[in-house]
């Protein structure tokens, strides 16, 4: 019985040993542990044993007991561990990888073009503004000195909501100039940048939908020389310190006088070429004074204050800025356009 103890213990260490998983292990703890095991077969012979021996056939039958049970208990710990210690390599994640970059894209060549336009008004102590696209008449054309019959107020130049053409999509954006007349303090200092509408047909230099940048003036003793100034000022801020200019008569309604702004061709410098069409000028924008009916119907007494009003289509300007001939390229999106800016 001493020698079958003794063969249980060294064959159970020996296979505990060389366990790889712990169903295996489980299997031999029954097959030596287990209530049918080879430990319990052997302690059930005891009874055989004379009286004298039992004893300390007991005490080593116990000895090869704990033995076993501390083996399998330090084995499946080890087995725990190494499994442990595999997931943790399998589920390890690089973190010195370089991640993939977002495409997070850009802005929108025509947008900034506009944030260099805000940026110099900005800078000259100008409030930007912002206002409906849905318009009233009364204040796109009415208070614009456009009444009745005006021939901008045309059912084949606007889009009107209503047969009485009351409600429209603003044709410029001076609705905003006259709201800012009727409720802001004097002196006013404002750009309104924003979409306007005409029924225009598409093509390389039409659009229905374009965008516009006015900005007005109104102070007292705001004269012509205030105008010119600040639009030289403006302009040799986009176009280079010395750019020069010239100024044309011209007629807006609002306006009076009015005039057209040309800058010098930065490609020839006057000569003439192909990107001013053999000018040597390039018309920038359309400008004037305050009409004083303007001023007038908006509240503002003429005869104490004066204004100058300018506006600049965006779009144009864009496609100057960055050589871009087509106007519907700006708005199709099509980035392997947008991607070059
Ligand atoms: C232009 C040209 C000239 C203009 C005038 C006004 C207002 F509201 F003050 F009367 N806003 N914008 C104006 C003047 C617009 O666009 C070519």
């Amino acid at each position: 019985m001493k020698e079958q103890l003794a063969k249980i213990r060294s064959e159970a260490l020996a296979a505990f040993a060389s366990v790889k998983t712990p169903s295996e292990l489980d299997a031999l703890r029954v097959q030596y542990l287990g209530k049918k095991g080879e430990l319990t077969a052997v302690l059930k012979q005891m009874g055989k044993l004379p009286p004298e021996e039992r004893p300390a056939m007991g005490q080593l039958a116990n000895e090869v007991r704990a033995a076993l049970e501390e083996a399998l208990e330090r084995t499946g710990k080890a087995l725990e561990a190494a499994a442990l210690e595999e997931r943790l390599k399998k589920e390890a994640v690089d973190v010195t990888v370089p991640g993939r970059a977002p495409k997070i894209g850009h802005r929108h060549p025509m947008y900034t073009a506009l944030d260099e336009i805000k940026e110099i008004f900005i800078g000259m102590g100008f409030t930007v503004l912002d206002g409906p696209e849905v318009e009233l008449a009364t204040y796109n054309f009415d208070k614009l000195n456009a009444g009745e019959g005006h021939p901008s107020r045309d059912w084949s130049d606007t889009f009107y909501f209503d047969k009485d053409s009351r409600v429209m999509l603003r044709s410029q954006t001076s609705p905003m100039q006259v709201r800012a007349m009727e409720t802001m303090e004097l002196p006013i200092r404002i750009i309104a940048p924003g979409r306007v509408y005409r029924k225009d047909e598409v093509d390389a230099t039409h659009s229905p939908m374009f965008h516009q940048v006015e900005g007005m003036v109104i102070d007292k003793n705001v004269t012509m020389a205030d105008l010119k100034g600040t639009l030289n000022t403006v302009v040799e801020q986009l176009y280079g310190k010395g750019t020069k200019t010239r100024f044309r008569p011209h007629h807006f309604p609002f306006t009076e006088p009015s005039c057209e702004m040309d800058v010098q061709c930065h490609k020839c410098g006057g000569v003439g070429c192909p990107t001013c069409k053999g000018e040597g000028w390039i018309e920038l924008l359309g400008a004037g004074m305050i009409h004083p009916k303007v001023l007038e119907m908006s509240g503002i007494d003429p005869n104490v204050y004066s204004g100058w009003a300018f506006g600049i289509g965006l779009e144009r300007t864009a496609m100057r800025r960055f050589k871009i001939a087509d106007l519907r390229l700006i708005f199709e999106n099509d980035v392997r356009f947008l991607e070059q800016f």
